[in-house]
């Protein structure tokens, strides 16, 4: 057996509960690898990554991108949703197929039918970006899940409670893990690590993540 095959990745079909209504699915995104890669390079094409800067005036360790209807903005003003990327001044690139067709799927199978995304964030982290405690909560409908979709370099997930001081579980996501979160769930803060140093054989030094969301 190939071990190489799986030495990035966590054992693959099984799912994890992190709570109530928040899953991983581990290697959920793996069967789709080719086509989502594929759909990454047309969007980064049209919107690059960039580092967007916060509200506090300091630049993201992680460096974003959006597709879909609706993106995510952190400027000076503040963090919200957008149909045009400020970078181009054109309207965000389209959602692949493949996006909303896996986000659906995963959602389904935690619980949540029916999910429609209209917009898809994608963070890109290099060794030593982070994401601090947050909520997610620039979307209109709380009532609809997020999928997260986690390629490259594994990462260590901070999953904590409803105050920002509620001391969080630590969740590794590797290249292929699916999560999905909703309801009881949906507003948890939550974070990711400084990236360790790493390299994947399809991606490098770097971890990819993208979320699915209903914003608008
Ligand atoms: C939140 N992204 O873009 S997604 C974000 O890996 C963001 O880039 C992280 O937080 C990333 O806003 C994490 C994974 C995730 C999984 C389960 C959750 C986020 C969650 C459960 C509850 C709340
Ligand atoms: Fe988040």
């Amino acid at each position: 057996m190939n071990l190489e095959l799986f030495e990035h990745t966590g054992p693959a079909g099984g799912v994890e509960p992190m709570g109530k209504q928040a899953f991983i699915l581990r290697g959920g995104a793996l069967a789709e690898l080719p086509q989502l890669l594929h759909a990454l390079a047309g969007v980064e094409a049209a919107s690059p990554f960039r580092h967007m800067v916060t509200p506090g005036g300091r630049p993201m360790s992680v460096a974003l991108t959006n597709c879909g209807e609706w993106g995510w903005v952190s400027d000076s003003r503040g963090y919200r949703y957008t149909r045009l990327d400020p970078m181009t001044g054109r309207t965000w690139p389209p959602m692949p197929d493949v996006f909303a067709r896996l986000a659906a799927h995963a959602a389904a199978a935690a619980g949540f039918a029916g999910f429609v995304p209209d917009a898809c964030l994608v963070n890109r982290y290099l060794p030593g970006s982070r994401l601090t405690l947050h909520q997610d909560r620039n979307e209109q409908d709380f009532g609809a899940p997020i999928v997260s979709v986690s390629l490259g370099i594994p990462a260590v997930f901070l999953f904590g409670g409803h105050q920002r001081g509620d001391r969080p579980a630590r969740f590794p996501l590797f290249h292929g893990d699916v999560a999905v979160w909703g309801g009881a769930d949906r507003l948890r803060y939550h974070g990711i690590m400084p990236l360790r140093d790493g390299h994947h054989p399809a991606l490098g030094a770097q971890r990819i993540n993208f979320t699915l969301r209903k914003a608008g």
